[in-house]
């Protein structure tokens, strides 16, 4: 039997309004992670974390900031991903030698580089490091689309011990959990959750979580203890949190209404947008309507 599925946070990463990284801000929305949502774990340097816009100075920072900030309180995985092979060696040695057990990589993307050139990026990122992997797949936004086979492949490297899925291929996921029943698969669609619950993922690993992880944790629950009727209607809620959260800006407004509960998080970096004052109306009405 699998243990109890996990939830974990992506983590946001607070910004100044001139862009610079806000640690005091980063600091207090891993806290809320912690204290008040009791996520399991957090997935640091992600595409919420909007890392591939940061220095690798900066991306170090904030691998630092979250090991020093959550002292063994919750799972941690580092995602060093980069189409710079070198930085992406470079970080995942900088995690691992901060502590990280669990890193993970976004394929490298932008060039179409062949498969091999993508299980090569995997193996070398493994080369120096004692640490287990989770490819981190996510075709929507890295153009790089994995097949069983692939996968496979890739999991030839014993270090590699699951995938992040964002990914909304329902058959490649189940494929993936029939034929590798002992690895990690963490789902990374937040409004697809209960699609992907009978599956037999392992847990979910998203954004929205930061606000909606108490929810997201009613589902499960539900979900496994077979009140299925709740657990779509847990869902339904959700879904209309994370759309309208979405028709305003996903990751600004995550900020702007954690701003809302006091927690102090700073802003997106460009070229992601600063708050308008309509996002700004949006994200009260949207704490409002949930939070209230
Ligand atoms: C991350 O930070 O790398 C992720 O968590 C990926 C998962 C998220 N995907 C993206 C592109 O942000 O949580 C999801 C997503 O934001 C959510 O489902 C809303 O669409």
């Amino acid at each position: 039997a699998r243990l109890m599925k996990k939830l974990y946070a992506a983590l946001m990463t607070a910004f100044n309004d001139d862009d610079t990284l806000n640690e005091q801000g980063t600091r207090e929305m891993i806290r809320y992670n912690i204290d008040h949502n009791r996520v399991d774990g957090l997935y640091i340097g992600g595409s919420t974390g909007e890392s591939f816009m940061l220095s690798t100075e900066e991306r170090e920072r904030v691998y630092k900031i979250a090991f020093e900030e959550t002292a063994g309180a919750v799972d941690l995985i580092a995602q060093v991903g980069s189409v710079n092979l070198i930085e992406a060696k470079t970080l995942a040695k900088y995690a691992v030698d901060l502590g990280y057990k669990t890193i993970s990589a976004v394929p490298p993307f932008y060039y179409k580089f062949s498969f091999d050139q993508i299980k090569d990026y995997y193996d070398q990122i493994l080369e120096d490091v004692d640490a287990e992997m989770i490819i981190y797949s996510i075709p929507a936004l890295s153009g790089v689309s994995l097949s069983l086979d692939q996968f496979t492949k890739l999991f030839e490297n014993k270090k590699i011990v699951g995938v992040k899925y964002t990914n909304n291929d329902f058959l490649l996921l189940q494929r993936l959990r029939a034929a590798y029943p002992e690895k990690k698969l963490y789902f990374g669609t937040d409004e697809m959750l209960i699609s992907a619950l009978p599956l037999g993922i392992d847990g979910a690993i998203g954004s929205t979580f930061n606000l909606n992880a108490k929810r997201a944790r009613a589902e499960i629950t539900a979900f496994e203890s077979g009140d299925i009727k709740k657990a779509f209607e847990i869902q339904n809620v959700s879904n209309d949190f994370i759309l309208d959260l979405i028709d305003n800006d996903l990751y600004p407004t995550i900020k702007l209404v954690f701003e809302e509960l006091g927690v102090h998080a700073g802003y997106s970096k460009a070229p992601m947008s600063k708050p308008t004052p309509e996002m700004r109306e949006g994200a009260k009405r949207i704490y409002n309507k949930y939070f209230k």
